[in-house]
This record gives C-alpha cells, structure tokens and sequence, in this order.
C-alpha cells in the first residue's frame, strides 16, 4: 500500500504565504483522499504495490483498463501532493543556484523572465491543474500544464517544480485572487530540492 507522507515542516511553518489551515486541509484531507482511492484502486490489482508512482504513471498503458481512470486520477493526485510538500519550505533562498540557474537562464534568459512565463501559464490555465517546470528526454527545460491530476510523467517529461492551482490549494487566504497566490508562492519554493530532482 502506498502511504501518506508526512509535511517536512509545521503546518503553520510557510505563513503568511501559504496559511496553517490550507496546509491542514490539502495534506491531511485532500492528499490522504487520494491516497486512499489509489489504494482502494489497486487493491484489485495488488501487484501494482511493488511499483512505486512513477513507474505506474510513466506506464499508464499497463494498468488495467476497469482502474486505469481511478490510478490516472488519484495516482497523479498522491503523486503530485509528495512532490509539492518538498518543493516548498519555510527557508527558502529566494532564487535557484548552480546548474538548474544556469540551466534557467540559458532557457528563458533571466530568472525573472522564466518566473513571467510560469505565472502567466498558471493564470491561463482554466480550472483546476498544475502548472510545472519539467525536463523532456533531451534535458531540456519547458513550463507545461496539466488538467486535473493528469501528470507530466505520463508525457514523459520530468517535473522538477510545480505549482497546485486547483482552488482548494488557495481559496482560504486567497479566495479568487490566483495571481496573488503564486506571487506569494514564490517565496516559499525549496530551490535545493528542485534542484535535486533538475540534476537526479
Ligand atoms: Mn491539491
């Protein structure tokens, strides 16, 4: 069975930017719903539990057809959650170092203009996804999104660092106010972490 982790940091420990009760609410509620969907899903197909996530999502193809919506939807959703409670912390060092800023910037020019393209994919995004910087099979950078709880590793691409803009991750603090959401956002990303996943 897969199983839930637990936040690196306090629930209250990325305030004001992302408030205690959205981080009580996403992890213990939203994330531990997909999780427990997911094993529900796979129950039926327990062979499944000697893959890990990526490996399953990567392959959707070889998950049987009568589950294979339920593990697209809810194995994407466990999925992304683990990732995004590592890319964020409370100490973040504000802008990425070492080889994923050269990487950046040789892609998108600046920092800042990599941080334009990635706000202005997540506002056009309509209804609820994510928006990601991943890596294709070249190495190469590229800002997509996804619907829903579709996952870039099932096109094949790496993500490397993501932002949640379903409306449960921001409604709270932020109510309709999405642009004022990844504004803050940027504040708390772990760029140590995502750099770690741009080198693995
Ligand atoms: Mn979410």
């Amino acid at each position: 069975m897969f199983e839930l982790p637990k936040l690196p940091y306090e629930y209250n420990a990325l305030e004001p930017h992302v408030d205690e009760g959205t981080m009580k609410i996403h992890h213990d509620k939203h994330h531990q719903a997909y999780l427990n969907k997911l094993n529900t899903a796979l129950e039926t197909h327990p062979e499944f539990f000697e893959k890990s996530i990526e490996e399953i999502l990567s392959n959707l193809e070889a998950v049987p057809e009568e589950i294979r919506g339920a593990v697209k939807n809810h194995g994407g959703g466990y999925y992304h959650h683990s990732l995004f409670w590592e890319i964020m912390s409370p100490n973040s060092s504000g802008t990425p170092s070492g080889d994923l800023a050269t990487a950046i910037n040789d892609t998108f020019e600046s920092f800042e203009s990599f941080q334009e393209q990635f706000k202005n994919s997540a506002l056009a995004l309509f209804g609820a996804g994510w928006t990601w910087l991943v890596k294709n099979k070249s190495g190469d950078l590229l800002v997509v999104n996804t619907s829903n709880q579709d996952s870039p590793i099932s096109k094949g691409y790496q993500p490397i660092l993501g932002i949640d803009v379903w409306e449960h991750a921001y409604y709270l603090k932020y109510q309709n106010r999405r642009p004022d959401f990844i504004d803050a956002w940027w504040n708390v990303v772990n760029w140590e972490k995502v750099e770690e996943y741009f080198n693995s």
